[in-house]
């Protein structure tokens, strides 16, 4: 018998992209939450050196990055048709799957993590403030690319979680979201879907 996978994760953080990909794919895992204060403990960090989650376990395999456990589910489950089913809409994947794990996340990142740049409260202030101007303006970009569409690519893909979970955070920090329509309805179709829903519910943040 083989064990289920174990998803290590911290509650409405980036885990939850590939939590949902595994909802969508009918994989079995299970659940570890790692709180905040141990994520830089020996235990967590003979998992992941960088000390964060998602760590995905599968038997022997250890594996970090969103990116990196994306492709290994998608190799297990490649009938899911998560990635794109041909080379261009392949590319049109990695191509969103990039603006939000690497633009938007990384931008994002700075409004939760501006105490790592500076203790004073108004060189944080005036960061939070430019970083949201520019997580606006990547917004923009991702509100024309849902125009007439459900997905940000021709069909459900890993890109659309990621998008998800950072509009998610970007709502949680008051982001000026303001006539970004096409967004908003991705948002609420997400909200909706069955399969979100399990994984916000396992993860009791629903
Ligand atoms: N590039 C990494 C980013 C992982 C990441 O930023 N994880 C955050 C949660 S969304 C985290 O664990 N932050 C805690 C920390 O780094 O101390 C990936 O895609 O897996």
């Amino acid at each position: 018998m083989t064990t289920a996978m174990k998803l290590y994760y911290m509650p409405n953080a980036c885990p939850l992209v590939p939590q949902i990909v595994m909802e969508w794919m009918g994989q079995n895992y299970t659940l570890q939450e790692v709180p905040r204060d141990e994520l830089k403990s020996p235990w967590f960090l003979s998992l992941n050196p960088l000390g964060s989650v998602p760590v995905l376990i599968d038997g022997d395999i250890t594996l970090t990055q969103n990116a990196a456990i994306l492709e290994y589910l998608n190799e297990l489950h490649p009938e899911a048709g998560l990635h794109g089913q041909d080379l261009v809409e392949r590319m049109e994947v990695r191509r969103w799957f990039g603006f939000c794990n690497d633009d938007l996340h990384r931008t994002i990142s700075m409004i939760f993590g501006v105490g790592a740049y500076s203790d004073d409260p108004e060189i944080q202030q005036l960061l939070v403030d430019k970083t949201a101007q520019r997580v606006r303006f990547l917004f923009e970009i991702a509100d024309k690319q849902l125009e007439g569409k459900q997905w940000l690519t021709s069909q459900r893909s890993i890109a659309d979680p990621y998008l998800y979970v950072i509009l998610r955070w970007a709502k949680a920090k008051d982001i000026d979201l303001s006539g970004l329509d096409n967004l908003e309805r991705f948002f609420a179709n997400m909200n909706s879907d069955p399969g979100v829903q399990a994984a916000l519910q396992k993860q009791g943040v629903a």
